[in-house]
């Protein structure tokens, strides 16, 4: 049976990719940092699996990783701890250096003093790419057919636009670096925005869905609530399902030799559009009476337009995204509807016992 490790499995990913591992057949070992309420609401199916084993430690923490490490001699190694909200990044900048880029390096230093290496998967991001895209050559064109809309693929430059771009790319270059110097299998995934059921209410989608939802219900109960404050509803990300991103993660680390490559679904829509579709699912054309462009929520500095091509990932690997963009909008919208549904109900059967 194959062991494998995951740091941050109390997240989005960790989650869903913790379930896909199990299904498999391994045993999972999955690191959880101390906090002083619960976490682990998202992986309520893995904590009861047979195969699965819940360990205390922290990526910050070096000692508790070449514990952890030594304990379970993994084969393979899946760092998708980070403090993962790019807004949070210019608040907590230090912090998220920490976690995000100097969690890398620990976890590689522990690795390459094994005797034995596990292959190792770091969650690297379409947000290193910044405000740079890639255009496909004018010469591969006639003048008849519409020029392409640019894209990120794995040769389109660096250029981070936020503290935790910045800590993201130390900890590619770092992975790329520990390969080659050590010829270890480590692989950086540079995935694209991926939301799923599971997504923290502080991403925008889920801020989104959940507030649909919230909306669905007040109608119903012929009540009001205030509007949906977001910041900028122009910036463009290509957004998949969870699910089939973490299912690219372990398949990187099941090929003859590591390597990076983008994960996407090739499309390209803008917070409006992701919101349009979503009051769309509860019937309502006039999206824009709900919300209110709060200057607060606006960052710093922006990513304006991400939109992958992972043609890499499919030549060498076969990858390809099944969800698409209003399927996702609308398992997401659903899913809040139901889960305020079920809330409701058993509030109505405390009051009434
Ligand atoms: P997430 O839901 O925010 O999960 C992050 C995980 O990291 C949580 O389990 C969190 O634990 C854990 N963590 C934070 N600090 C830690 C520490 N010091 N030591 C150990 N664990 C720590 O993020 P996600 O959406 O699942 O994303 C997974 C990874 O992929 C992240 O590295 C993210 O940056 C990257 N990524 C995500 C996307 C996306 O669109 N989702 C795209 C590209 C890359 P707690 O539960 O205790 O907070
Ligand atoms: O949902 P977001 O916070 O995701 P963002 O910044 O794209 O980052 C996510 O994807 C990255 C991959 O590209 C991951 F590496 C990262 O860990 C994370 O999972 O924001 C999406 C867009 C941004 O342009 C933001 O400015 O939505 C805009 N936005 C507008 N109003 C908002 C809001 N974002 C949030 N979180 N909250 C708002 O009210």
């Amino acid at each position: 049976m194959k062991t494998a490790v995951i740091f941050g499995v109390t997240g989005q990913d960790g989650s869903y990719l913790s379930e896909l591992l199990l299904s498999k057949g391994y045993k999972v070992v999955g690191v959880n940092r101390r906090t002083s309420s619960e976490n682990t609401s998202r992986i309520t199916y893995s904590l009861d699996h047979s195969n699965f084993e819940l360990v205390q430690g922290d990526v910050t923490d070096p000692f508790s990783i070449h514990r952890i490490l030594a304990d379970y001699t993994p084969n393979e190694v899946y760092n998708l701890a980070a403090q993962s909200h790019v807004g949070v990044s210019f608040k907590q900048a230090s912090l998220t250096w920490s976690i995000t880029a100097v969690g890398c390096m620990n976890i590689l230093e522990a690795i390459r003093s094994m005797a034995s290496p596990p292959r190792f998967y770091q969650a690297s991001s379409s947000e290193m790419f910044g405000d740079q895209f890639s255009v496909a050559k004018s010469s591969s064109l006639n003048s008849l057919q519409p020029v392409p809309e640019p894209y990120q693929n794995e040769d389109t430059p660096f250029s981070p636009q936020s503290p935790y771009a910045i800590a993201k790319c130390a900890a590619h270059h770092a992975v790329r670096l520990y390969r080659k110097s050590y010829n270890l299998y480590a692989c950086g995934g540079i995935l694209f925005n991926h939301e799923s059921e599971r997504r923290g209410l502080e991403f925008v989608t889920r801020k989104i869905s959940n507030y649909v939802a919230g909306l669905d219900w007040a109608t119903r109960m012929g009540r009001s609530i205030p509007k949906l404050h977001l910041g900028n509803l122009l910036a463009k990300r290509d957004w998949g399902h969870a699910e089939d991103y973490v299912e690219a993660m372990w398949m990187m680390l099941q090929q003859d030799g590591p390597d990076d490559y983008v994960i996407a679904t090739g499309n390209s829509h803008s917070v409006e559009d992701y919101a349009k579709e979503a009051f769309k699912c509860i019937n309502i054309e006039e999206y824009l009476y709900f919300i209110e462009v709060d200057k607060t929520l606006a960052r710093p500095s922006e990513v304006p337009y991400l939109r992958g091509c992972s043609k890499k990932a499919f030549r060498k690997m076969g990858w390809k995204p099944r969800t698409n963009f209003k399927s996702l909008v609308k398992r997401m919208v659903d899913h809040d509807i139901q889960s305020r549904f079920q809330y409701e109900k058993s509030e109505a059967e405390i009051s009434q016992s």
